[in-house]
């Protein structure tokens, strides 16, 4: 482990990715559009909140996760950019993923500042499954948060980190990656997804 939050140090030391495994809401819900509502309570709920998130990310799999993904209107996401994830297939012929080297990381009520420079990275989103396209952002930011109890944090971010903070806190102010595109592009892959979702229902 090598979180720099030192609550979750221990909390997560040997950690493994229990929890229940929550419904991901997908584009166009209307959860993905709201402004999510700070998070007063730091209280036992929170935390199995935030565990299962973070099982339903690593299970899915995925690199981050919103609070509004889950139906959960609250500012709040969990993240881990560092994890490994290996096929492995079984004596008896079946395949699973294995997964280590967990770096679980958990923002609530996270405000960004000092973005700087430019930065054009491929994103997709969980509540837009199939969906890949290169999606320009600040290079480098300062992102203040709270842990799950409440204390005060200062994290400085660059590259797939400081992308994927800014992609989920845009999920706090109902937007999703598609919003940040060209609208040649964002209206092409949204018909795309749509129809694509339509088949598949
Ligand atoms: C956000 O996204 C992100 O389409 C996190 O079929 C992604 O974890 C920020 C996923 C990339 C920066 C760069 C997407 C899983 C996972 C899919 C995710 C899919 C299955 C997306
Ligand atoms: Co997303």
């Amino acid at each position: 482990m090598k979180s720099t939050i030192p609550i979750y140090q221990e909390a997560f030391n040997d950690y493994r990715p229990e929890g229940e495994d929550l419904k991901i809401y997908t584009y166009p819900s209307p959860v993905l559009k709201k402004i999510a509502e700070p998070v007063e309570r730091f209280d036992g709920e929170l935390k199995e909140l935030c565990l299962n998130m973070l099982a339903t990310m690593y299970r899915a799999p995925g690199i981050g996760l919103a609070a509004p993904q889950v139906g959960i209107s609250q500012r709040l996401f969990v993240m881990d950019i560092d994890y490994k994830r290996e096929k492995v297939t079984r004596s008896d012929g079946t395949v699973e993923f294995e997964l280590s080297e967990f770096n679980p990381l958990i923002f609530i009520n996270p405000i960004i500042e000092n973005k700087k420079g430019e930065i054009l990275y491929q994103e997709g989103c969980l509540s837009v499954p199939g969906i890949y396209e290169d999606v320009k952002r600040a290079e480098s930011i300062t992102v203040h948060f709270q842990d799950w109890e409440g204390n005060e944090h200062t994290l400085n971010a660059q590259e797939l980190l400081s992308v994927c903070i800014q992609h989920e806190n845009d999920h706090l102010d109902g937007i999703v990656f598609l919003e940040r595109l060209s609208l040649i592009k964002r209206n092409l892959l949204t018909k795309k997804f749509l129809k694509k979702k339509k088949k598949k229902a």
